[in-house]
């Protein structure tokens, strides 16, 4: 399989996270995010929206949304499966993953920083501050979610590694990047802590990925 990822991007870390679990071999290339190379020509006849990831499997179209992706991964490759059995703890695991993909991500995306920056005149500190907020929200919401809850067990669903896991460890990374204090949700720090116990995880790191700066 062929990944059009980047270093830096959350969204791909999430890919590349269930491409390792998954045991799937894949090449990354690489969409430079910090010269606009998502902008090109070339890559929106990849994925019109001009955003990563997208992915390419045999002959077929580009598959575009990291949770469209890994829900294709995970029907097309059921082995570790990534979705528990169980209807609502389906749910629960949808749930968790929407709150990052769906809700708190999309507000820090270079895009956005981009509109905040050129159109609406916003200073660096007034952009951070933007970046923080909506980070640490989507990280209250998550941890709301998980502390005390039954069932969340070393993972957020239960004992199994699931969806939820990759959006959540995308979320606690990502905070590492704009510098929010993440003292105030220790459950999602713990299962980020879990989760980089695992190789698919760990070697997934953005800041593991050739581009990123050293240390
Ligand atoms: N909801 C999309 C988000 C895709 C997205 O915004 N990706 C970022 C990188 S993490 C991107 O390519 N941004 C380009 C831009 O904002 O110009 C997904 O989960 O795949």
């Amino acid at each position: 399989m062929k990944l059009y990822g980047f270093w830096r991007s959350l969204a791909s870390y999430r890919v590349r996270v269930a491409l390792n679990l998954k045991g799937i071999a894949f090449e990354e290339a690489p969409i430079n995010l910090l010269t606009g190379a998502q902008h090109s020509d070339d890559y929106r006849k990849v994925n019109p929206q001009a955003v990563i990831p997208a992915l390419i499997d045999g002959d077929g179209p580009p598959i575009f949304q990291s949770m469209a992706i890994l829900e294709y991964l995970d029907e097309s490759h059921p082995n570790p499966p990534l979705m528990p059995k169980e209807i609502r703890a389906r749910a629960r695991v949808r749930g968790l993953a929407q709150i990052v993909v769906a809700d708190a991500h999309p507000l820090v995306v270079p895009r956005i920083r981009t509109y905040l920056e050129k159109d609406l005149a916003q200073d660096e500190p007034t952009r951070n501050k933007w970046l923080q907020h909506w980070t640490a929200k989507g990280l209250a919401a998550l941890e709301a979610n998980l502390a005390g809850n039954p069932a969340t067990g070393r993972y957020c669903q239960g004992d199994m590694i699931t969806i939820a896991d990759i959006c959540v460890a995308s979320q606690v990374v990502g905070a590492a990047f704009f510098n929010v204090d993440t003292k105030p949700y220790p459950t999602a720090v713990r299962i980020l802590g879990e989760c980089m116990k695992l190789d698919a995880f760990a070697k997934s790191h953005p800041l593991k990925q050739p581009g990123a700066p050293a240390g």
